[in-house]
């Protein structure tokens, strides 16, 4: 059952326990047009006319409707707004809509609006109607009512009219027309003191959204929000849903997702928050889409913020959960006097996303060797004073742009933004630095964390080498290519670089892998000089992870781990994968899997015969499986790609469901080296006909880096419908197990000798629990610290099934990253 109209699970009301109103949001407009159309029909009856001519007075009334209301065929313009109405004070009644005072209120409102855009050509002329949705505590002797007003605009005029909209704000805010505007009666008289109307995004008003309801949510008990369904089903397709949360006055809503799982594309689904209880553009604080890799957690700048969800018909996944709650209007963490000669301080609710519209002013003064009198900050210029230097460790604060106009940290008179390594730093030319964090009204981000340190300038740096910058960076980090102090001055005048790095003419330093890139990294052009004969690319230790920009990283298995590790992020892309967002918890020796629970489980299905082997989704396109599956043995073309079928997010084999996905294979390319008699590089890839749409029960499987490690003694899970004992018979639910990753020379010596570097093992040594036939292919899937689950092996052969003492033998998926690189470009 549609769990929207069950109430199950999401309904506020049933898990918050509060007030059970919802409000529906006003019905679009053909419902009231057929009730015009059917009141006409009435009064041609009561006159009498033939029915011809009641025919044609309806045609005439379409006429009319389309040329009238429908001029240019887009006539309706929706707006949505907040207006502060300085003389009056909130009622805890203004929250429930069907209450007395909120009804009285809004016609209120409903009246003022109409008369100022009477007062604003062009929308007095198109105006249709308005509907006041929520009001708020504006502090003070004030309220804050959010609307949404309809217009029938032609396309022709809607530029003028969305122009006509946006000045009303200082319209409303100027002398003029605060003269003008005791239009209405003098009892019925709003003080108005800004009115901020927009264009609604033409996304939340879409044709095709068939559900739309808003709930009203107050947030001082705290509590949870879930999209509907969640987690045990997707959301619903086309639906509207916007939660509006209120805080008490002097306080703040803040917001945590736990977990937030959408389509990849922000156009069909998305969430979006405001700073504001109406969806006003300006407003946003975040849109999300996909499955964002930081986290998200967001304050609001006043006591108020909106949710919304939107989905479109395609693609649904498992949704959200958040948690709200309210914390006091001080931010904490906001500007102050900092003293001493080491400390740390961090952009408000760091490392939750700073507010909008938030100023703090950080006062360092490094504490000096001077005489206590010498406080002015020339005496401090000479060398002999500490100075001051401050590292950024996060720095995430707004959008890159030149004049840094919107958020911003400002250290000295310098301003910062946009995202910036770790290795962030500004120095001071006295004992004193003054560093300011400034956002305005929208779209927020992770803000900063920041430490500073005092110095003596001539013995800044004991043992290591001194940045321009003030930093301190470890001496043999020197001429290497790579930039550690984060203004590159580590890369600059070497005599000579080391291995994995381009000696510029300049006598920069910079990574062998920008050579010939089209960029000019060496700053003087040297390193896009003879570029005929391309540089071999750097490549590093087994043991290390390369980052796209080269630098090799000692870090075990830094990949999706949720920590950007390299400079360029590099680590942490490609991420949307390994995650089960259903994990509520033939295989031998295991027991039945849950519905979503591996999601990257593919059946590959012989023409007439059925499952023959698994495989494991590596993306929307491309499968792995074992190139022992894929070979042909004697008249049966089993390496044809027109011989297979691939069935995806099935659990019980034999019973397809609106959940399964069943694709036609349409190239298969198994590794050339793949060899019969000893099983060694037993993978092979196949492209699907077509892109399969992924959700909560077709996900793909993270591949792991050449460098990453399964250590001896590491859990893993085999999955698969092969038989059930050996020289046993499919069976038809999905089986998992839990193996240990065993160590190949161990191993080695039970198998004899026939484990390859292109092999691992993992099992069970007292036997009982294995991958059989009609598991090969499939995953042996590990799951990483961070959750998500990374694809091992690729179940390969055995001798026999479960034996004791006879692990069972994978593809080592890390031997073949590059090769699945190359021919599928994953
Ligand atoms: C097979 O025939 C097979 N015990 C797969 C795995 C194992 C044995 C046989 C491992 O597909």
């Amino acid at each position: 059952m549609d769990p929207l109209e069950t109430g199950q699970k999401f309904s506020l009301r049933q898990d918050l326990d509060l007030d059970p109103s919802l409000q529906f949001l006003p019905a679009p407009d053909a419902k009231k047009l057929e009730k015009r159309a059917v009141r006409h029909r009435k009064l041609w009856v009561a006159a009498g006319l033939v029915s011809a001519a009641a025919g044609l007075s309806l045609l005439t009334g379409m006429l009319v409707w389309r040329f009238h209301l429908h001029r240019d065929g887009a006539p309706k313009r929706i707006y949505v707004g907040s207006m502060s109405i300085g003389n009056q004070s909130f009622l805890p009644a203004y929250e429930d809509p069907g209450s007395e005072p909120f009804v009285k209120m809004a016609t209120l409102v409903s009246q003022q609006l109409k008369v100022i855009y009477d007062t604003k050509a062009p929308l007095g002329k198109y105006f249709q109607r308005s509907s006041v949705e929520a009001f708020s505590d504006g502090g003070g002797d004030s309220v804050t009512a959010y609307y949404r007003s309809e217009f029938s605009v032609p396309a022709s005029q809607q530029a003028s009219a969305d122009t006509a909209a946006r000045s009303l704000q200082t319209a409303a805010g100027s002398p003029q027309s605060r003269r003008g505007r005791v239009l209405l009666k003098p009892q019925r008289w709003l003080k108005v003191d800004a009115v901020v109307t927009r264009a609604i995004d033409p996304r939340m008003t879409s044709p095709s959204l068939l559900v739309k309801k808003s709930f009203d949510v107050h947030v001082r008990e705290g509590g949870v929000i879930r999209s509907p369904g969640f987690p045990d089903s997707s959301y619903p397709s086309n639906i509207f849903l916007q939660w509006r949360l209120r805080a008490d006055a002097a306080h703040r809503v803040r917001l945590d997702f736990q977990t937030l799982i959408l389509e990849d594309n922000c156009q069909h689904d998305f969430v979006r928050i405001y700073d504001s209880l109406a969806p006003i553009e300006e407003n946003t604080i975040a849109e999300h889409c996909g499955l964002p890799r930081r986290s998200l957690s967001f304050v609001s700048s006043g006591n108020v913020m909106l949710l919304t969800l939107v989905t479109n018909e395609e693609k649904n996944f498992p949704g959200f959960v958040a948690n709200f709650s309210q914390v006091s209007l001080a931010p904490p963490d906001c500007g102050g006097t900092l003293s001493g000669d080491v400390g740390v301080f961090s952009s408000p609710y760091f490392p939750s996303s700073y507010p909008p519209q938030t100023l703090c002013v950080w006062n360092i003064q490094a504490s000096t060797c001077y005489s206590p009198l010498g406080l002015g900050d020339q005496s401090f210029q000479v060398s002999k004073g500490k100075l001051v230097k401050v590292k950024f460790s996060k720095f995430y604060v707004g959008n890159d742009s030149s004049d840094c106009s919107r958020d911003y940290v400002d250290v000295n008179g310098r301003r910062l933004c946009g995202a910036k390594d770790a290795r962030t730093a500004v120095a001071s030319r006295s004992n004193r630095m003054t560093v300011k964090f400034n956002s305005d009204c929208s779209y927020v981000h992770q803000g900063f964390s920041a430490a500073f340190e005092a110095f003596i300038p001539s013995d800044s740096c004991p043992g290591k080498f001194r940045c321009t910058n003030g930093l301190c960076a470890d001496s043999r980090l020197r001429c290497d290519g790579v930039d550690d102090c984060g203004d590159a001055s580590d890369e600059e005048d070497c005599r000579a670089c080391s291995p994995n790095a381009f000696h510029c003419r300049n006598g920069h330093c910079v990574s062998r892998a920008t050579v010939c890139d089209g960029r000019d990294d060496c700053a003087d052009g040297s390193d896009e000089l003879k570029c005929e004969k391309s540089v071999a690319m750097t490549t590093c230790p087994d043991s290390s992870f390369r980052c796209g920009n080269g630098r090799c990283l000692d870090k075990v298995n830094p990949e999706c781990d949720g920590q950007e590790d390299c400079e360029d992020a590099s680590d942490e892309e490609a991420c949307e994968c390994g995650l089960r967002p259903y994990r509520s918890s033939r295989i031998v020796g295991g027991e039945a899997s849950q519905e979503g629970e591996w999601p990257w489980q593919v059946s590959l299905q012989l023409a007439g015969q059925g499952h023959a082997c698994g495989a494991s989704v590596l993306s929307g396109r491309w499968l792995l499986t074992a190139a022992h599956c894929v070979q042909d043995k004697g008249s049966l073309r089993h390496s044809r790609a027109d011989q297979w079928e691939a069935l995806l997010g099935q659990r019980v084999l034999g019973r397809a469901n609106e959940r399964t996905v069943r694709r036609k294979v349409m190239r298969i390319v198994a590794h050339p080296d793949f060899d019969r008699l000893t099983f060694d590089n037993d993978v092979a890839l196949m492209e699907l006909d077509s892109d399969v749409p992924l959700n909560q029960h077709i996900w793909p499987i993270c591949l792991p880096s050449p460098a990453h490690r399964f250590p001896a003694g590491q859990e893993a899970w085999i999955t698969g419908w092969g038989a059930g004992r050996e020289g046993g018979v499919a069976g038809s639910i999905l089986q998992k197990a839990r193996v240990r990753i065993i160590d190949s020379s161990p191993c080695n010596r039970v198998m004899n000798d026939e484990v390859t570097d292109g092999m691992m093992c993992a099992g069970v040594l007292e036997g009982g629990v294995d991958a059989c036939q009609g598991d090969s292919g499939g995953p042996l899937s590990v799951v990483s610290p961070s959750g998500r689950v990374f694809l091992a092996g690729v179940v390969s052969w055995g001798d026999g099934c479960a034996r004791g003492n006879k692990p069972g033998i994978y593809a080592r998926v890390t031997r073949y990253r590059g090769w699945i690189r190359e021919h599928s470009g994953l």
